[in-house]
């Protein structure tokens, strides 16, 4: 069991509908720079509320990051005078099987590489992996702790994606007086200042006057990818992921109207270019082609010269969709087929047919886009076998015949066990994790139990990857990791 999230009884939180919050600074903790799209909605929203509350944004992740986070924030909280700051944590548990982490790559050297010597010297640059990312936690457990206790007459909250997945976690490294705020909807933290919360949440009303005042940073972002949700909330099941619970089962989708007025301000406005359509998928339902085509044909009657990007089912693609899909500027396109194989679609709960998806991917050929596929597999899902890998291939093989080789990028994953999804109860009733583990545990041992690469084929995925990741194997180098995965795997199975 986590323990007990704190929970002061509403009788005695500082603020009031007749004495609502009216300086709220919003501070984004410091993580890779994207751009900081909830915090954004999150001003916006506060600023929709009609108290006339003041809303400042400090983004960790941009600015002169030379200078200490601690002296940035603690200077913004002594020139803004917040009454409340609320401290906003996107990214904990950021491993992937690419290039650029090296802490991936040199625990599965570790764990996998065949020569003693490779294994020792991973494990001695582990180390020092190990201390950064448990410096990354306890750094902003220590920011958060510090506001707090050099603040005592302001009011300090904490929320985010990665505190609904691991806030009860935190919990216990936080003094009491952090209200953490791990549920998905606003209702609580919008009663604990006071406010009320519009009736429409899922609309944040974004209005960049307001937002280039609050958020002095923002020309940082003018020429990177602006995250857009269109939509919050996801009502599949599938095995690893925790959407559902990050974002709720019911979908609520935004006005058509409201997304592109929003995506045109920040193109007009900021010159913006790129976008991410930040859902937690696109189409993650058919009824959702209505709302997504409308969003896209309302982009192509403006005339809007962008690139817009996202993650997507394409099992419901057709013709029409796909059309305009390519017309708005779809750019790049993140497919998550998981597998080749039908039988591990299904043993992960995706909910699609592989036909049905290769058909998707043929209506975006038909329609001319000239962008790059990445397609998503997750490497060893449950009941994987030689036969089922072999299939994945084939299906990479497949799409790169559609869009020829340079434009298919295989991104290959493994399944992480997060605390709350299907995958976690599997692991459980695999003995593999035991009730009570902690996902936030540094130690390499316990960590690799949160990858999901179970044997029998555990070792040889495993090695491939060590092959795949010392690069330029066989004369590979320059393609992509999952390209050079694929290629070992690939060498494992005709041995
Ligand atoms: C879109 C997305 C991306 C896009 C972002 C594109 C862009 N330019 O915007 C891309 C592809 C770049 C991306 C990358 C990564 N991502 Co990502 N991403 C998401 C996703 C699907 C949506 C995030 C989003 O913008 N939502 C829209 C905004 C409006 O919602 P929001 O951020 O939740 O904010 C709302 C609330 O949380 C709340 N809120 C926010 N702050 C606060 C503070 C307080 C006090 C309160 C009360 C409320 C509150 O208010 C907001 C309005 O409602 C989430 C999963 C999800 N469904 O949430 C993962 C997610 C955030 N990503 C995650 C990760 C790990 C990553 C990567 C590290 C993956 C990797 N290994 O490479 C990278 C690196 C990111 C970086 N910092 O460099 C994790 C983070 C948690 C964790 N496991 O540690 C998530 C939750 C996915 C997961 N399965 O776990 N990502």
């Amino acid at each position: 069991m986590a323990p007990m999230r704190n929970a002061a009884p509403l009788a005695h939180w500082p603020f009031s509908r007749g004495r609502p919050c009216s300086r709220v600074l919003v501070v984004r903790l410091p993580c890779g720079k994207v751009f900081p799209t909830g915090p954004i909605y999150l001003a916006s929203l506060i600023g929709r509320s009609g108290a006339g509350t003041a809303v400042r944004l400090l983004d960790l992740a941009s600015g002169d990051r030379s200078i200490p986070a601690k002296s940035r924030l603690f200077e913004e909280i002594a020139s803004f005078r917040p009454e409340l700051v609320a401290f906003s944590w996107r990214d904990i548990q950021v491993f992937s099987p690419q290039d650029s982490d090296q802490g991936f790559r040199d625990a599965f050297a570790f764990m996998y590489d065949p020569s003693p010597i490779h294994r020792a010297a991973a494990s001695i640059r582990g180390l020092g992996e190990v201390s950064a990312y448990k410096s990354a936690i306890s750094s902003n457990v220590a920011l958060i702790a510090g506001a707090a206790r050099a603040f005592p007459g302001i009011e300090v909250a904490l929320g985010g994606p990665a505190i609904r997945i691991f806030g009860d976690w935190l919990e216990p490294r936080l003094p009491s007086r952090v209200r953490i705020f791990a549920e998905g909807d606003l209702g609580p933290f919008f009663e604990f200042l006071g406010l009320e919360l519009p009736p429409d949440p899922v609309e944040p009303g974004v209005d960049l006057a307001n937002i280039e005042r609050a958020f002095p940073l923002w020309p940082e972002y003018q020429d990177l990818t602006i995250g857009v949700q269109t939509k919050r909330g996801c009502p599949r099941d599938c095995l690893y992921c925790l959407y559902p619970k990050l974002e709720g089962k019911f979908p609520s989708r935004r006005r058509p109207e409201a997304v592109v007025s929003e995506i045109e301000a920040y193109a007009r406005r900021w010159g913006v270019r790129h976008f991410w359509l930040a859902d937690a998928q696109l189409l993650s339902v058919p009824e959702d082609s209505v709302h997504l085509e409308e969003i896209l044909g309302r982009i192509v009657s403006l005339g809007l010269e962008l690139g817009w990007s996202g993650y997507l089912r394409v099992s419901d693609l057709e013709p029409r969709l796909a059309s305009i899909m390519v017309r708005s500027g779809l750019e790049e396109l993140e497919a998550s087929i998981g597998s080749g194989s039908q039988r591990i679609v299904d043993a992960l709960r995706l909910g699609f047919s592989l036909d049905d998806a290769m058909r998707g991917l043929e209506c975006i050929a038909a329609a001319g886009y000239r962008g790059r596929i990445l397609v998503n597999l997750s490497l060893n899902a449950p009941g994987e076998t030689r036969g089922s890998l072999a299939e994945s291939l084939a299906a990479v093989d497949r799409i790169r015949s559609l869009f020829g080789r340079d434009r298919v990028v295989p991104v290959v994953f493994f399944l992480a066990i997060q605390p709350g999804t299907g995958l976690e109860e599997l692991a459980f009733a695999e003995g593999r994790l035991r009730p009570g583990y902690d996902p936030l545990s540094i130690w390499p041992w316990r960590a690799r139990r949160l990858i999901y690469n179970p044997p029998p084929l555990g070792d040889m995925i495993g090695r491939a990857c060590v092959e795949a990741f010392r690069g330029g194997a066989r004369g590979r180098g320059h393609e992509g990791p999952g390209d050079r995965i694929l290629a070992a795997i690939g060498r494992e199975l005709r041995r």
